[in-house]
């Protein structure tokens, strides 16, 4: 089995400060937390920026200022969100493409998430997937229910995403998939050999997930993007302590943690 690969998922386009004031917005503070997770054993940040107000944003010129921050302070595989939030316009999300991140979110279907619709049309998915094999960005397939995993494969077998491909299970958003273990087998199951895969639990979910992709040579993504909390009624301090809880899950379980340099070893970005 590989050594584990852990995301650091720091902000998010929906949680708030609100929600926990730990939460990083500006650069500055994306940054400092990205290198905490960093510390804490985390090889990949999964990004979304924020504008001055404190609202999501697809913006080329903050990706790229938060990138360089983070360069700076450590080594981390830096993933852009093209999902962006509910209802920003592709021509936005697939934007900051351009900047060449070595990784890059693709959400391969439609979905009911909470009250709204997250709208991914198959001509979307297509043109975010062609920019990414053109930048040559490795994308990492974010599959929320049964039929997203499905159409994801096609996009392998229809050769619009390389393979061997590196599939995200994100499991437990409002009307999605929830985070069973028998749902994250059954997805597993489904993958094309030499697939990679990890998993995301939203709220509950993320700490009932994590030991079941450690245990089945899955990966595990953390962070306020999907759950703001330590413990039940607990908010977590930082992003880099839920990172550090899976380090040590992991370890106690006998399975090393990658960094960066090895994460790209096993996604097989060049
Ligand atoms: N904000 C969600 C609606 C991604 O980063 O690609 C979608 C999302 C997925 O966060
Ligand atoms: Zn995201």
């Amino acid at each position: 089995m590989s050594k584990l690969i852990i995301t650091a998922a720091i902000t998010g386009a929906e949680t708030t400060k609100t929600m926990n004031p730990a939460l990083p917005c500006s650069p500055e503070e994306q940054a400092q937390a990205a290198f905490e997770c960093w510390q804490a054993g985390a090889s990949i940040v999964h990004l979304h920026v924020r504008d001055s107000a404190g609202k999501p944003s697809q913006s080329l010129e903050l990706f790229e200022k938060v990138s360089k921050l983070i360069r700076a302070k450590c080594d981390l595989i830096l993933q852009f969100s093209t999902g962006g939030a509910v209802g920003t316009p592709v021509s936005e999300r697939i934007a900051p493409l351009k900047l060449k991140p070595e990784m890059a979110s693709l959400n391969a279907g439609s979905i009911n998430f909470g009250d709204e619709v997250f709208e991914n049309l198959p001509k979307d998915i297509a043109a975010l997937a062609a920019e990414m094999k053109k930048l040559n960005i490795k994308p990492e397939i974010e599959v929320y229910d049964l039929g997203m995993l499905e159409y994801g494969v096609s996009l392998v077998t229809s050769g619009l995403v390389n393979a061997p491909a590196h599939f995200q299970f994100v499991m437990g958003t409002k009307h999605g998939l929830s985070g069973s273990p028998e749902n994250m087998f059954y997805l597993k199951s489904k993958l094309p050999p030499g697939c990679t895969f990890a998993v995301a639990g939203v709220g509950r979910h993320q700490l009932q997930v994590a030991p079941l992709a450690i245990v089945s040579g899955g990966h595990v993504r953390v962070g306020f993007e999907d759950n703001v909390y330590f413990s039940k009624g607990v908010l977590a301090k930082s992003n880099a302590q839920l990172v550090g809880r899976v380090k040590e899950l992991s370890l106690l379980l006998q399975r090393e943690v990658a960094t960066a340099a090895e994460a790209r070893g096993i996604l097989g970005i060049a």
